[in-house]
């Protein structure tokens, strides 16, 4: 197999500085979740590891995975598209076409066998032969088990290629599901959202690259340190939930004080997601930051959890959140109790789930 240029040597290539490539590993460190004294090992890998070859696949979804990716801020997307990865083959970002760009799949699959990372978006269609998801001029599933065949590891990118998403959603005519039954026994890591939050897109795309293994991950094969926290639990809105202070209306005068959102349906105390610290567009905004409750689009089958306005059914043993609060302070004080008690626990468990990261064949 011929020798692929390493990440620096694509800098210094393309005319740019040493300077630029330690500015592009300290924006990878940060990205992965690692530690400053991480900056060293990152610089190690990305001056020796060969760029690894990704396909990215995009199967029954409507593409806000991708447009997502493409906004990444640290690392630019750009800068990870040309410098950091060799991605070959991309259903949406290719500017290839047709019979030549299919030629190309297979050139990359046989080439790399193996050796590449596959990146999938969207769900599997399998009713009526898979006829309502055709890439290629074939069934988007038969095109997955082919390629993933010759995958050393899968990203599933987006809740749709996760779960199944949006295309799952009850009845779920088009008989969609999640990716997980379709690439064999490859090592595969989730990273769900509708779509997920572009940072958390390359950092794991870029732990796989430089390291060849896959993050730290949970007992839902999503990376621990973008899934480890509630969005509840970093909500820039929690002091109000702790208070019992709520808006009822999206327009009433709590919603405009910036109040907690729960009682308009928001799902943060059940979602697991980055969204409350790492925040979107370069960490200018989320959801709730723009008054919008979560609906909690990380969660499986959170579709089918709608009407998204309507309200968490119960909160913990207290059941009734409007006792929290609203000058109850011994039920607001409790209700704080039992919620970090919950917060234990639930922590716990996770922790007892979690293991660490999976070696790939890079
Ligand atoms: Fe699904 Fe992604 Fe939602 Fe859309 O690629 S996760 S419908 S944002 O596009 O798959
Ligand atoms: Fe934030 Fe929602 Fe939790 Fe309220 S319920 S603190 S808005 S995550
Ligand atoms: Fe999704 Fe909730 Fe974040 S809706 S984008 S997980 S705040």
């Amino acid at each position: 197999m011929e020798k692929r240029e390493t990440m620096l040597e694509a800098y210094l290539k393309k005319g740019m500085s040493r300077r630029s490539f330690l500015k592009g590993c300290v924006a990878l460190t940060s990205i992965m979740g690692l530690s400053t004294d991480m900056l060293s090992k990152v610089v190690e890998a990305a001056e020796t590891t060969q760029l690894p070859v990704v396909i990215w696949l995009h199967g029954h979804e409507c593409t806000g995975c991708d447009e997502s990716f493409i906004r990444s801020g640290a690392p630019l997307a750009s800068d990870l598209v040309l410098n950091n990865i060799a991605l070959e083959y991309d259903h949406l970002l290719s500017a290839a076409c047709g019979e030549p760009f299919e030629a190309h799949l297979e050139e990359t699959i046989q080439k790399y066998y193996g050796k590449y990372i596959l990146a999938v978006e969207g769900a599997v269609a399998t009713s009526d032969n898979g006829i309502y998801c055709m890439t290629g001029g074939k069934p988007f599933v038969d095109t997955l088990q082919h390629v993933a065949k010759g995958a050393a590891a899968v990203i599933a990118y987006g809740s749709c290629a996760v779960s199944g998403g949006i295309q799952a959603a009850k009845p779920n005519p088009t008989g969609s599901s999640g990716i997980g039954h379709y690439i064999g026994n490859k090592p595969l890591i989730n990273v769900p959202g509708c779509p997920p939050i572009a940072e958390v897109m390359t950092g794991v795309v870029m732990h796989i690259a430089l390291f060849g293994k896959l993050p730290p991950v949970d007992s839902e094969n999503r990376p621990k340190q973008f899934y480890g926290n509630r969005i509840h639990d970093t909500c820039y809105r929690r002091p109000f939930f702790d208070a019992g202070m709520f808006a009822d209306r999206y327009d009433d005068a709590g919603a405009k004080a910036g109040w907690c959102l729960y009682r308009l349906g928001c799902r943060g105390p059940e979602t697991y997601n980055s969204c409350g610290n790492m925040r979107w567009y370069q960490g200018m905004s989320y959801p709730i930051q723009s008054g919008s409750p979560c609906i909690g689009c990380s969660n499986t089958n959170f579709w089918d959890n709608a009407p998204f306005s309507e309200r968490l059914p119960k909160y913990g043993p207290l059941g009734d959140i409007d006792k929290i609060g609203a000058g109850l302070a011994i039920a607001t004080t409790a209700g704080v109790a039992v919620h970090g008690a919950l917060s234990v626990v639930q922590k716990k468990k996770r922790q007892d789930e979690e293991n660490d990261g999976e070696q790939v064949n890079k």
